[in-house]
């Protein structure tokens, strides 16, 4: 079924004019370099990241006071003096804000003689990852296309004149401490700085709120080198003139001296990180554009091409994308840039998010800030696990390693943030993370500082990785031993309360806060909903790897007993799930963050199926958090489409699609919080999938949430937990064929809409059926019709 359906695949950005702002720049990237094509005509502008150019070092953020409170807050909290605990909580026991992600700065490169423009556009390609720009000055045709090459670690862009010649001038800058040399033969160095410490700044009281400091801070180079067929090269001050040239190739690599998070940068000389700039140019000037094209291509491609997605096509198709997107925000209906947003979203998680490099933080790879929103940092109490929400189900799985390499890194020092703070066993860490694994809480408020429990979801994050390919050399090595720290800090870290239950305490909800019995607003009680529901799934995923790696069996007996007595999600007078143990008014009805339905999603704990109550209570919640103006920014919005298609509730997931793309989505199809923040793409992603499919509950369940404006579609290649891959096409609402193909040996069951269905081997043989599961063997792939 696939090679008609692909062919329409239509997988471009485009525009009819230059970018006038970084927001509508099309970003491309390597997981590792990122950058921002404006696509500018008398000088093209190209804004550069590299995703370990951080601000700082490694410091010590522990709060060696923390622990001497900790007794005292929780007295307070049991005796409901929350709003003194909170006080207490904030004076004492929180710690500092972490570093910010750096700007690398620009490439520069004016186009002289440009004569006055015809025809002009420009685009993205997400198939290739090729943007590229096409115009005519002066009677004649130019062209350009840049990629960056994960295979070859180079950013590549080739300037080509299509009848005549073309002159450039080329240069770097950068906001960072910097200077430039230019070499003979076309090369251009700019070496730099990070500054050794950002402090907030958000009132503008410091006046030294960037620090530069000689001898602290990770230093970077970026290098160019451009060769011309035709005309001439020369270096002219600080930059590269071409003269009357055919065409012109553009090398770009960069690095920096980061050499892990608990390294003091500085081990790296200058020499040496030249020559690993040099070792990538030189390489690729070897292989030359069309070898380091088809090696880009190849790669990805790879990855890209996994899933296709096709709700619907649309004459609007053929428009330039910000127009698109004007007339989407007016009303008009266009399924076809919704599953252009999907795509686009798992472009952007290959792009900025790559085996060996950062896992993608609040802006992705992309910034252009030195004080950037939230320091651009690893926001840990949604943020950046929604950003690895599509990665399993998108089929994009090596794209989530970066993660898993960042909870080994925060194993490692939040054990201390663990031992200090809380003086308890395990690993531990709070809602913001840097490039130095910063484990400790943030100084500011207790609403958002204070909250232990990220280790404990970004857990989560390597479960899924096992449901999804049941590797159990990946159980056993990466994840069971990171999982168990994580726990051992959980069952130190819950206490007993009043009542005789299990839950933490000092506890919030994620940056919400209720009303206490004096009408104060407070974020400190015990017990969380958020809390217990992500340490209940953390300590069951634990019992289930103990028992499938036949490992701990005594230890998993320990953590049963700690299960029996954990409070449980409770269902308040209302009607409603309760966000707190207890049923406080809200401070702010219609908050962002909804981490009490946890469970719901990405949770599996409240299903309709199984729990019904639960769930009722669940959707309760969110109608009135929307109701009070809740899913106001993007990644709220995007959260809100993956809980209501696990309701089920299709027209609700639906207007969430709709809501993200039309008030929170910039003319490059970024997420705007507002301002830009990339979780909300990657949740919007998520949320589509899970309309299509869901596979949480042991089975795979076929269009579980299929709205009445996609009647018609397909969707290729999405994963489902238990290894499988899975195809589906329907018409006029209803499946007509969907086909699962099995990476492993296991018994699959499938269900759609409480329909009897046919199931069949796709070419010969016959299934083996144990009631309503059938075995499939690696490779097997089985057809899936209505039974009629
Ligand atoms: C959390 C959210 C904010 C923002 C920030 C980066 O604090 O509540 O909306 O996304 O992270």
């Amino acid at each position: 079924m696939s090679e008609n359906h692909r062919k329409q695949g239509n997988w471009r950005l485009w525009y009819k004019q230059p970018a006038a702002r970084w927001e509508e720049a099309l970003p491309i990237g390597n997981g590792r370099i990122g950058a921002m094509v404006y696509g500018g005509l008398q000088e093209e502008v190209i804004a550069l990241n590299e995703d370990t150019l951080w601000s700082g070092v490694p410091r010590d953020t522990q709060n060696y006071d923390a622990l001497r409170h900790l007794k005292s807050a929780r007295e307070l909290i049991f005796s409901g003096k929350y709003k003194e605990a909170e006080e207490l909580i904030n004076l004492r026991m929180l710690g500092r804000r972490t570093e910010s992600y750096q700007p690398l700065g620009n490439l520069r490169i004016q186009q002289l003689g440009m004569k006055p423009v015809g025809e002009y556009s420009r685009e993205l390609d997400l198939q290739t990852g090729l943007a590229s720009v096409q115009y005519s000055g002066g009677g004649q045709r130019f062209e350009r296309e840049g990629f960056i090459s994960a295979v070859d670690q180079v950013m590549v862009l080739r300037y080509t004149s299509m009848e005549g010649s073309l002159s450039l001038r080329i240069a770097m800058d950068s906001p960072l401490q910097h200077q430039i040399e230019a070499g003979s033969q076309g090369t251009l160095v700019m070496k730099g700085k990070a500054p050794s410490h950002i402090a907030d700044n958000y009132r503008g009281d410091h006046p030294q709120s960037i620090l530069n400091e000689d001898g602290r801070g990770l230093s970077f180079q970026a290098h160019i080198r451009v060769l011309a067929e035709g005309g001439s090269v020369a270096q002219e001050g600080n930059e590269i003139r071409v003269s009357e040239a055919g065409s012109v190739l553009i090398l770009f690599t960069a690095a920096t001296d980061f050499a892990g998070f608990d390294v003091v940068p500085g081990g790296i000389s200058e020499e040496q990180l030249r020559q690993r700039c040099l070792d990538w140019l030189d390489a690729a000037l070897v292989k030359g554009y069309e070898e380091l094209l088809n090696r880009h291509l190849d790669d990805h491609r790879a990855l890209f091409s996994r899933v296709y997605l096709d709700l619907g096509s649309s004459a609007k198709s053929e428009l330039p994308t910000d127009e698109r997107l004007v007339r989407y925000r007016e009303g008009e209906e266009d399924p076809a840039l919704e599953a252009l947003y999907f795509q686009y979203g798992r472009y952007l998680l290959m792009a900025s998010s790559r085996p060996g490099t950062q896992p993608a933080n609040l802006q992705g790879i992309w910034n252009p800030h030195m004080q950037p929103p939230w320091n651009s940092n690893y926001t840990t109490n949604i943020n950046v696990e929604m950003n690895y929400w599509p990665a399993e189900v998108g089929n994009l799985p090596e794209c989530h390693e970066p993660l898993f390499d960042m909870i080994k890194d925060l194993s490692i020092s939040g054990a201390r943030t663990a031992k200090i703070h809380y003086g308890t066993r395990g690993w531990t860490a709070h809602h913001n993370v840097d490039l130095w694994r910063t484990s400790t809480p943030s100084d500011g408020d207790a609403s958002w500082a204070f909250w232990p429990m990220s280790g404990v979801w970004l857990c989560g994050h390597l479960w899924e990785r096992y449901a999804y390919s049941k590797d159990l050399d990946f159980l056993r090595d990466e994840a069971y031993p990171l999982m168990k720290g994580a726990a051992e800090f959980c069952l130190d870290w819950l206490i007993e309360d009043p009542a005789g239950r299990l839950v933490t305490a000092p506890s919030t909800s994620p940056e919400n806060k209720f009303l206490t019995a004096q009408g104060e607003a407070c974020s400190i009680s015990a017990g969380s909903t958020m809390d217990l529901s992500l340490i209940r799934e953390l300590l069951e995923h634990c019992i289930q790897a103990a028992n499938l790696l036949d490992m701990d069996s005594e230890w998993a007996q320990s953590v049963r007993r700690v299960l029996e007595k954990l409070a449980k999600p409770e269902v308040a007078p209302d009607g409603r799930l309760r966000e707190w143990l207890e049923d406080f008014p809200e401070a702010e009805p219609g908050h962002r963050h909804v981490s009490h339905l946890y469970g719901l999603y990405p949770g599996n704990a409240i299903t309709p199926e199984h729990t019904p109550e639960l769930a009722e209570a669940a959707r309760k919640s969110l109608e009135q958090r929307i109701a009070s103006g809740g899913g106001h920014t993007g990644w709220s919005c995007a959260w809100l489409i993956n809980l209501y298609a696990r309701l089920a509730d299709s027209e609700h997931a639906y207007k969430f699609v709709h809501t993200l793309l039309a008030r929170s989505t910039y003319p490059n199809l970024f997420d705007d919080h507002p301002p830009f923040q990339i979780d909300g793409n990657f949740g919007g992603v998520s949320g589509i999938a899970e309309m299509l499919m869901q596979s949480h509950l042991d089975d795979i369940h076929l269009l579980p949430a299929l709205p009445a404006a996609w009647p018609n579609g397909c969707v290729e290649g999405i994963r489902a937990r238990g290894g499988y891959t899975v195809d589906i096409v329907w018409e006029e609402g209803e499946l007509t064929l969907a086909r699962v193909t099995s990476s492993r040996s296991g018994w699959c069951h499938v269900r759609y809409a409480g329909k009897k269905l046919r199931i069949a081997v796709a070419g010969k043989g016959t299934l083996e059926w144990q009631d309503d599961r059938f075995k499939m063997e690696p490779g097997c792939c089985v057809n899936v019709t209505l039974d009629d």
